[in-house]
This record gives structure tokens, C-alpha cells and sequence, in this order.
């Protein structure tokens, strides 16, 4: 037995004593990924990648610390787990130490495969974004350090604002620290009975800690997991070490037998205080009748002062009558 295997033996057996999670939960070894990535040549079982993208024995760079980079990696086998746990072993670092950039994304969406702007995603997509955002391009009053991880769940009709760092649309968030660790950043997306838990392990501790519970999310089944990454003006290689995909073993439920295959996702409640944009039309109108209304009293005031000037002309003129 060499050193690394008996390293891999002891970090195996150590993860095995301080999981937190149900040891009977099990691998879905067609929605994970795990080394050695590769099959025969370049072809990686169960994953397409795109892009920026670079598989090396090691890990999977979506992008390197190079400007305008977008990079993505998607399973290609849809998931029909109900309830399940995303964990993702990952490292995002480069030589920026105040200026990096921009983020990677996780996601759980009917469309696989598409670049755009979210994250190197397309935009109104539909499904589930855990969103680990290394860069802040809101200017308006912060309510959040970066980097930030949060969730966004689409039914394909919103738009992700990255003016505003997707504020609006979140349906929650934690600042956390992952950037140019030392230590292995793991991060855990659990999905289970509708309940959304992001947790993660950025403190060497091998123990998770939550940074945000959603309840009443549904999500179809039959999305695909992927993962995407960009750089802009500012960059990082985000690397991906490992995914693996976990069905939970959890107590029989007859609304696990529910069909989940053709409903849209949704989320039934949204983090709050958060910044709104008002309805553009909802704002114009308020301000027309305000405008209308600010009219109409000026109209009035002025009306009331020629009245009044020509009551007292007329006033005068009768006074003026009376003396002479
Ligand atoms: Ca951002």
C-alpha cells in the first residue's frame, strides 16, 4: 500500500465517522462525479462539459483565472430522485486578492448545455440556481458582503439581475468565505420533502454548517444537474473536485409517490426585506396621476386668485361708485 492510498483508506474511514449525513443514503453513481473522471479518451461517463472547460486528473476547471472565460459542466442522465442531496467538493482561487471574479453556479434545470449570461447559463431558465457569487456588482446600499451563496428557483418567466446581484429574486442567502482557502470547501444542496437546505464546510471541520432552509419548494423531477462558471473583467478558476448525488433514506410518504414530472418549479415564499424593482407600469401610472393631480390643484389655486383679484376689482370699482 502506497502513501496516497493510505491517505485515501484514513480520509475514507474519517469521512465515514464524522458524516452527518444517513450512511444508508445512497450514491447515484449516474448523477455523481468522482475521480478518476475520465472513461476512455476524453469522454467523462455521464457528463458533457463546454466551453472553458479542462478535465485534468485532479479536478475539472470550469474556468482558469483568465478575463472573459465561461465554462460549464452538465450530467446527462435527467434525475428522478424525489429526495436527494447535492454535495460538491470545490475550489475557486487565483491570484486576485481584493479583485476577483465573477462566480460559479449549480444548478438543477430543465435545459442542459445552454450558455448565456447567468453564470455562463441561459437566463429565464427553468428549475433550481444555487448561486456562489465572488463579486459584487450591486452599487446601491449593500445588505451582504461577498462572496455570497444563494437561491434562486425560476419557473422560466424571471429574469436574473446581475446589476443587482440577483437580490430580488432570492429566496435566501449567506455570506461565506470560500475563496483561496488552504483547505478543502464542500458545499451541500439538500432537497427533501420540498425543504431546500444550503449547507456548507468551508472551516475544516468536516462538519456541516446551514446557511440557509427554504420550505415549500417544488421541483419537478426529470431536471438535469450542471454546473456553471464565468469570469469577466475580473477572474478565478473555479474548480470542481468532486459531485456526488445522494438519494435520501427517509421514512415511506404517499406524496412520494405524487407525479412530479410535469409541474413547474416553484417557491411559495421569498426572502424579505430584499430590494424590489416596482412594475415599471405600475410606477409610470402612479406617477401620471400624481402629475395630474399636482395640475389640478395648481389649476385650482390659480383660479382661486384670478376670482379673488377680479372680486376685488369689481370690489373697488362698486366703492369707488359710492364716493363719487
Ligand atoms: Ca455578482
Amino acid at each position: 500500500m502506497n502513501v496516497r492510498s493510505c491517505f485515501l483508506l484514513t480520509a475514507s474511514v474519517l469521512q465515514l465517522v464524522t458524516a452527518e449525513w444517513n450512511t444508508k443514503d445512497y450514491m447515484k453513481r449516474e448523477h455523481s462525479l468522482i475521480r478518476p473522471y475520465q472513461g476512455s479518451g476524453m469522454i467523462i461517463p455521464y457528463w458533457d462539459f463546454t466551453g472553458s472547460t479542462m478535465v485534468t486528473s485532479n479536478y475539472i476547471r470550469i474556468t482558469p483565472d483568465l478575463q472573459s472565460k465561461q465554462g460549464a459542466i452538465w450530467n446527462s442522465v435527467m434525475c428522478y430522485v424525489r429526495n436527494w442531496e447535492l454535495q460538491v467538493h470545490f475550489k475557486v482561487h487565483g491570484k486576485g486578492r481584493d479583485l476577483f471574479g465573477d462566480g460559479f453556479v449549480i444548478w438543477y434545470a430543465k435545459e442542459r448545455m445552454q450558455s448565456g449570461p447567468v453564470f455562463g447559463n441561459k437566463d429565464y431558465f427553468q428549475g433550481l440556481a444555487i448561486i456562489l457569487d465572488t463579486y459584487s456588482n450591486h452599487n446601491g446600499p449593500h445588505n451582504h458582503q461577498h462572496p455570497y451563496i444563494s437561491a434562486m428557483v425560476n419557473n422560466g418567466s424571471l429574469h436574473y439581475d446581475h446589476d443587482r446581484d440577483g437580490t430580488h429574486t432570492q429566496l435566501s442567502g449567506c455570506e461565506a468565505k470560500f475563496r483561496n482557502l488552504e483547505h478543502d470547501t464542500h458545499i451541500a444542496i439538500r432537497y427533501e420533502r420540498d425543504t431546500l437546505t444550503v449547507s456548507t464546510d468551508f472551516a475544516n471541520k468536516a462538519a456541516w454548517k446551514e446557511c440557509f432552509s427554504v420550505k415549500d419548494i417544488k421541483l419537478p423531477t426529470g431536471y438535469y444537474f450542471g454546473i456553471t462558471a464565468t469570469t469577466g473583467d475580473l477572474s478565478d478558476n473555479h474548480d470542481i473536485l468532486s459531485i456526488r448525488l445522494f438519494e435520501l433514506d427517509l421514512p415511506d410518504d404517499p406524496k412520494d409517490q405524487e407525479d412530479r414530472s410535469n409541474i413547474l418549479p416553484s417557491a411559495a415564499f421569498y426572502e424579505a426585506p430584499r430590494d424590489h424593482i416596482d412594475d415599471p407600469k405600475q410606477s409610470t401610472l402612479s406617477r401620471i396621476m400624481f402629475f395630474i393631480l399636482m395640475l389640478v390643484s395648481a389649476l385650482a389655486i390659480i383660479a382661486c386668485i384670478v376670482i379673488g383679484i377680479m372680486w376685488y376689482q369689481k370690489h373697488q370699482e362698486n366703492s369707488r361708485k359710492r364716493f363719487y
